[in-house]
């Protein structure tokens, strides 16, 4: 396999209306990252994943474009945009744009067009079905609740929205909208960006009259068309999202000889802590050793023939610390070092979420006015009509929601966290007069000298990149123990997931020294080894 500069790369995912404002209007910006990327280039990261900067209703915050080719003004302009670029290039960062290109937003020209009538040229861009027995076409169900179909009065046909009803979904069966597409691609790729991150790709190839959402059967002819016909041209990066992806399926698509994507996110450690077969508001505690078995299959099973993407949060997903360390003052940094460690440790390509350096956790809110998030707004709304508690509710909104990744970044103890002198647009955690990134770069021994360490360990050790996994005591209920080895040389990566101390019961291995530790001098003898809450010790063996 011919080396790539991803392969060894970290990237940083901002989501831009959080990140940092510039002009005090209360929402982040494109100048507001532009101040910050010394900040990230100090961190040692290769990448930034922008969360969408692109013309917007914000009907569900940038994710339903109305405007491919333009910036938001809110964020910025087109020229920000591009000095953004370059000052990155100044710093070796690049920039992955994500591309939404499953539905538009009901703003866009395309589907103002579509719905003026059955005859206008643009209504094929989009999914459109007449009523059966006076109702939807079918029950296919939106993803934010409710049916997935919406009635167009003026035509008397519904459309399909597999998110917010001003989300419509583009038929990517009609060729003229797999020109525009590329055409928009091509756009941004002529602009100098590092790569795109791919909205629910897995959704492209549907076929709502078999109600076949994910991985339908055109899905891998469009992306190797797209390849063809945009980035496969240029030097850049791809990760499709992809939530129903299994080891087989993700070898589709970034299998270098198939020419697809370079890599996807993968979610089936994300599902561990739902009851099966319910969502994800429905809470059960996590399976550990599930989680362990579920990782290392990843890690194993993709060989030659696919990359792995690694990640523990987004903008969709709980802050990690809360969800799966400890969020209290006393283990917050411990158990976030923790999860760090057991990630940047394995093979493939790390992700890092905005505040995720500096240890941010959960945003509990005691009414659903505090909420933003529409996929929360609607959830809550659906199950108080089928008759939740309101408080239950809430109960899964802290602790799923999405708003948790979304509060804004802090920099600072000042007012608001350095993130704005306005009104921000979602509050702040209130944590963030004692966890902000200036009390974190002012000692040596923070979650972002860590993070920062993790880095340099994956730039300076081909054994981090390129390494076999193999886990160790799958079956232990509290360590979570792995190898990686390369040539002659062995790392052991023990961890202990919990909030007591764990005794290491596996093989005893003769230790050449510890590479990274995140409690002061650590124990360096497997015989008798106790591992402390938290612990997490990687080792260099003889
Ligand atoms: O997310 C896809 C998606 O399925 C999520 O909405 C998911 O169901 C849920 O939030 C998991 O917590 C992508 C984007 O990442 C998300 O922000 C968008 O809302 C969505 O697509 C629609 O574009
Ligand atoms: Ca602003």
């Amino acid at each position: 396999m011919e080396k790539k500069w991803w392969q060894d790369s970290v990237i940083y995912q901002i989501y831009p209306r959080s990140f940092q404002d510039s002009n005090d209007d209360g929402i982040g910006d494109l100048r507001g990252i532009i101040k910050r990327l010394d900040y990230l280039e100090k961190l040692g990261i290769d990448a930034i994943w922008l969360s969408p900067v692109y013309q917007s209703p914000n009907d569900d915050n940038g994710y339903d474009i109305s405007d491919y080719e333009s910036i938001l003004p809110e964020f910025g302009t087109m020229e920000d945009m591009e000095e953004l670029i370059a000052e990155g290039k100044k710093r070796n960062i690049k920039f992955i744009m994500d591309l939404v290109v499953n539905h538009t937003s009901d703003e866009h020209p395309w589907f103002i067009e579509a719905k003026k009538s059955k005859e206008n040229p643009y209504r094929d861009y989009y999914i459109w079905r007449d009523p059966v027995d006076g109702k939807e076409p079918n029950d296919l169900q939106s993803i934010f609740s409710g049916s997935a179909w919406e009635l167009d009065e003026t035509t008397g046909q519904y459309y399909l929205h597999l998110f917010s009803k001003k989300q419509p979904d583009l038929n990517w069966e009609n060729p003229a909208v797999q020109q525009e597409i590329w055409k928009l691609m091509n756009f941004w790729l002529k602009k100098g960006i590092g790569g795109f991150r791919m909205d629910v790709i897995d959704l492209v190839g549907k076929i709502p009259d078999q109600k076949i959402t994910g991985n339908g059967p055109r899905l891998h002819e469009y992306l190797k068309k797209m390849n063809q016909e945009t980035f496969g041209k240029y030097d850049v990066m791809t990760v499709g999202e992809t939530w129903g992806a299994t080891p087989e399926i993700a070898k589709l698509y970034s299998n270098p000889d198939r020419q697809e994507l370079s890599m996807v996110f993968q979610f089936e450690h994300i599902g561990l802590d739902e009851q099966p077969g319910k969502s994800k508001w429905d809470y059960q505690p996590l399976d550990f050793i599930k989680l362990k078995r579920v990782l290392s299959k990843w890690q194993t099973e993709l060989g030659n023939e696919g990359w792995n993407s690694l990640f523990w949060n987004n903008h969709d997903l709980p802050r990690i610390i809360s969800r799966w360390g400890n969020d209290s003052p006393e283990y917050r940094e411990l158990s976030g070092k923790m999860l760090a460690t057991l990630l940047h440790l394995m093979k493939g390509t790390p992700y890092i979420y905005q505040g995720e350096e500096i240890g941010m956790i959960n945003t509990p809110v005691s009414s659903i006015e505090e909420i933003d998030d529409i996929e929360s707004i609607n959830m809550y709304q659906e199950r108080i009509k089928q008759g939740y508690e309101s408080k239950d509710i809430l109960k899964s909104i802290n602790r799923k929601g999405r708003d948790n990744a979304r509060r804004p970044m802090q920099w600072d103890n000042s007012l608001n966290g350095g993130f704005t002198k306005g009104k921000p647009w979602l509050s702040l955690n209130e944590s963030y007069t004692e966890l902000n990134v200036e009390k974190a770069l002012a000692d040596p021994n923070s979650i972002f000298y860590y993070y920062q360490q993790l880095i340099t360990l994956r730039k300076e050790n081909p054994l981090v990149v390129w390494g076999d996994y193999k886990e160790l005591l799958p079956d232990d209920p509290h360590l979570f123990v792995y190898e990686r080895s390369l040539a002659n040389e062995k790392w052991l990566v023990m961890a202990n997931f919990y909030n007591k101390s764990a005794s290491y019961h596996g093989e005893i291995q003769e230790i050449d020294k510890v590479v990274l530790s995140n409690y002061p001098n650590p124990q360096q003898n497997l015989v008798g080894m106790t591992l402390k809450p938290y612990e997490v010790i990687v080792f260099k063996l003889k």
